[in-house]
C-alpha cells in the first residue's frame, strides 16, 4: 500500500497545561498575537496585540458522504473511481511497470508539517498533515451526488478518458454499483449551449422551489441511507455565467427565497444547491468560478449557521501563478506582465469555450497576483486619492491577461504557457516563460478530497475567547476561508482582505490545525541554531 494512502492511529499527544484530552475532545489554549497600527498622525504608531482562545476539537470522526454534483464528469468520475482503486488496493499496469493507487497531490495525505525538534538529536520531525488532528480517511468517504448527463459512473469514466485502461478495467464493476448519479437541475442558459447534448437526467419542471424542495429531499435520503454524520456538497460540475446581483432579488437571504418560490430566471442551479446544502445543515463547497454566493447565500448560511467555501479549485497554472508573482514582488523584481495562456480538449474546456462561461473563469483566474501588488507600493505606485480623500481605482498594477483555448485532441492533458515579464535593476529586463502540461483532473481530484475532508474538520472544531469559563464555545464563522490554499478565488469573510499567496495560505491552515492542539504556528526563527 502506497505511504499517502497508510491508515495511521492518530499518535500525537501534546504535553502542555494549555492541551486537554478527553474521551470526546481535544481542547487547546492559543493565543493569538498581532499589533495594531495607528497611521492617523503621519507616523505609524504599533502596538502588540495578544487574544487568547480556546479551540475544541470533537475527537470522532463521524460517517461521512460527499455528494458532487457533476459526478458524472472528469473530476467527479476520476474522484469516485481513484477513491475506489485505493480503497481495493486495485494496482495496473502501465507502459513502465506496476502502478498503485495513491493520494498525491493531496496536501492532507501526502505532505508533512513540521511538529517541532527530537529530543537530544535537535533533529526537525515531520509529521503528515493528516496526524495533526483526527480527519476522515477518503477511502471512507460515501459517495454520491447528481448529474445531468444519466451515463453511469463504470461508462462516466470511459468517456472522460483519464485514468489507463487497465485501471479502468478493474476499476469498472465496482464504479458501475455507484450506478447512475441522480437526475439534476439543468437551466441551459447557465452552461454552454454546447453542453445540452448531455442534460438527459433531469429533474422535470421549471419550478425553482420544486427543484430545491427535491435536493433537499435527495439530501436527506442519501444521509439517511448510509447513517451519515455528515454530508459535503461539492459542485464539480460545468461552469455557470455569472448571475446578476439584483436588489429584491438574490441581495439579501429573504429575497432569495423569495425569487426561489416565483422561479425567478436568475436564479442558478449552483445557487440552488448551496441553499438546499445550508438549509438541510450541510456544507457546500464550490469547486467552480461562477458567483453561486450571491449576498442572499452568504446571510443564508451566517443565519443558518451553515458552512460554506470557495471559489473554483487552484490545481496548477494558478497555484504556480500565487507563488512566483509573491516571489518576484517579495524579490523586490517588478512584473510588469503576466501573459497566461492555456489549451485542453476536455468536456470543461468545451463548456469555457462559450464566451459567458470562459469569463467567469478569466475572473477567478485573473485576481490572484492583486494583494501581493497591493502589499508593495515602492514598486507599483497607489491609487490616486480624490478630492475628499478616497482613494479611486486600484492603482498601478502589471498587465494581465488570461487566454483558454478548446483543442479537443489534447483532451484532459492540459498545456499552459506564462510569460511573467519584469522589470529589474536600472532599467533591465527579466522575462520567464513556463511551460506546463498535466493531466488538469489528476492535480484536480486531490483537492476536491482535501476540501471535503478538512470540511468536515471544521465542522467539528468550536473556538471561544479565553475571557470567562462561562463564554461558550462556538462553531466557526460559515465561511471557511482556511481553504484557500486548494481555491483561486477564495471566499472570505465580508469586509476582511483575501490573501492569494500560496505560502500564507498554507501557513495559516498550519498554525490553525497546530494551533487546535496547543502548539505554536511553524516558526523558521530557528532561534537555537543562531545563538550561542
Ligand atoms: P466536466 O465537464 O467533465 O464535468 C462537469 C459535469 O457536470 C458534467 O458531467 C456535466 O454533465 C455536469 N453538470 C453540468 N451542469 C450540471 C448541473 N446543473 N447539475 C448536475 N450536473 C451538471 O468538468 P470537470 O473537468 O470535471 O470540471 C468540473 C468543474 O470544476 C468545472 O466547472 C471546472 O471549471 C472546475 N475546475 C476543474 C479543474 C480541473 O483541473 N479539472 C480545476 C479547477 C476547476
Ligand atoms: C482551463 O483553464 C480549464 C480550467 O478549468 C482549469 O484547468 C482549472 O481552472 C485549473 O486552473 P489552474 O489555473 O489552477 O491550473
Amino acid at each position: 500500500v502506497h505511504p499517502t494512502a497508510v491508515r495511521r492511529p492518530n499518535s500525537i499527544l501534546v504535553q502542555s497545561d494549555n492541551t486537554r484530552y478527553t474521551e470526546e475532545h481535544i481542547t487547546a489554549k492559543f493565543h493569538n498575537r498581532s499589533s495594531v497600527v495607528d497611521v492617523s498622525n503621519g507616523h505609524l504608531t504599533i502596538t502588540p496585540t495578544v487574544q487568547a482562545y480556546e479551540f475544541q476539537t470533537k475527537r470522532t470522526v463521524g460517517k461521512t458522504g460527499l455528494m458532487m454534483i457533476g459526478m458524472g464528469g472528469n473530476n467527479g468520475s476520476t474522484l469516485c473511481a481513484t477513491i475506489l482503486a485505493n480503497r481495493h488496493n486495485i494496482t495496473w499496469h502501465t507502459k513502465t511497470g506496476i502502478q498503485q493507487p495513491n493520494y498525491i497531490g493531496s496536501v492532507l495525505r501526502a505532505s508533512t508539517v513540521r511538529i517541532g525538534t527530537e529530543a537530544g538529536t535537535g533533529k526537525e520531525v515531520h509529521v503528515p498533515i493528516s496526524d495533526v488532528l483526527p480527519m476522515v480517511h477518503p477511502n471512507d468517504l460515501v459517495l454520491g451526488g447528481w448529474d445531468i448527463s444519466g451515463l453511469t459512473m463504470d461508462k462516466a469514466m470511459e468517456r472522460a478518458r483519464v485514468l489507463d485502461w487497465d485501471l479502468q478495467r478493474q476499476v469498472a464493476p465496482h464504479m458501475a454499483l455507484l450506478g447512475k448519479p441522480l437526475p439534476s437541475i439543468y437551466y441551459p442558459d447557465f452552461i454552454a449551449a454546447n453542453q445540452e447534448a448531455r442534460a438527459d437526467n433531469l429533474i422535470p419542471g421549471a419550478d425553482k422551489q420544486a427543484h430545491l424542495d427535491h435536493i433537499r429531499a435527495d439530501i436527506r435520503k442519501f444521509r439517511a441511507d448510509h447513517s451519515l454524520d455528515r454530508c459535503v456538497i461539492f459542485w464539480t460540475a460545468n461552469t455557470e455565467r455569472y448571475s446578476d446581483i439584483i436588489p429584491g432579488v438574490n441581495d439579501t437571504a429573504d429575497n432569495l427565497l423569495a425569487a426561489i418560490r416565483v422561479s425567478h430566471s436568475e436564479i442558478s442551479p449552483s445557487t440552488l444547491f448551496a441553499v438546499a446544502a445550508i438549509l438541510e445543515g450541510e456544507p457546500f463547497v464550490n469547486g467552480a468560478p461562477q458567483n453561486t454566493f450571491v449576498p442572499g447565500v452568504i446571510e443564508l448560511a451566517e443565519r443558518h449557521h451553515s458552512f460554506i467555501g470557495g471559489d473554483d479549485l487552484k490545481s496548477g497554472q494558478t497555484k504556480l501563478k500565487s507563488v512566483l508573482a509573491e516571489f518576484l514582488v517579495n524579490a523586490g523584481i517588478k512584473p510588469l506582465s503576466i501573459a497566461s495562456y492555456n489549451h485542453l480538449g476536455n468536456n470543461d474546456g468545451h463548456n469555457l469555450s462559450a464566451a459567458a462561461q470562459f469569463k467567469s473563469k478569466e475572473i477567478s483566474k485573473s485576481s490572484v497576483v492583486d494583494d501581493m501588488v497591493d502589499a508593495n507600493r515602492l514598486l507599483y505606485n497607489p491609487p490616486l486619492v480624490g478630492p475628499k480623500g478616497v482613494a479611486t481605482g486600484k492603482g498601478e498594477h502589471p498587465d494581465h491577461i488570461v487566454v483558454i483555448k478548446y483543442v479537443p485532441a489534447v483532451g484532459d492533458s492540459k498545456r499552459a504557457i506564462d510569460e511573467y515579464y519584469s522589470e529589474i535593476f536600472c532599467g533591465g529586463r527579466s522575462t520567464i516563460n513556463i511551460f506546463n502540461e498535466c493531466e488538469d483532473s489528476l492535480l484536480a481530484t486531490p483537492l476536491i478530497l482535501d476540501l471535503t475532508i478538512l470540511t468536515e474538520l471544521l465542522s467539528r472544531v468550536r473556538y471561544r475567547k479565553v475571557e470567562s469559563s462561562e463564554t461558550k464555545f462556538a462553531p466557526l464563522y460559515p465561511i471557511l476561508s482556511l481553504l484557500s490554499y486548494m481555491l483561486k478565488a477564495p471566499l472570505v469573510k465580508p469586509g476582511t482582505e483575501v490573501v492569494n499567496s500560496l505560502n500564507r495560505q498554507r501557513n495559516a491552515l498550519e498554525t490553525f490545525l497546530k494551533a487546535c492542539i496547543g502548539l505554536e504556528g511553524s516558526s523558521d526563527l530557528l532561534l537555537e541554531t543562531r545563538i550561542w
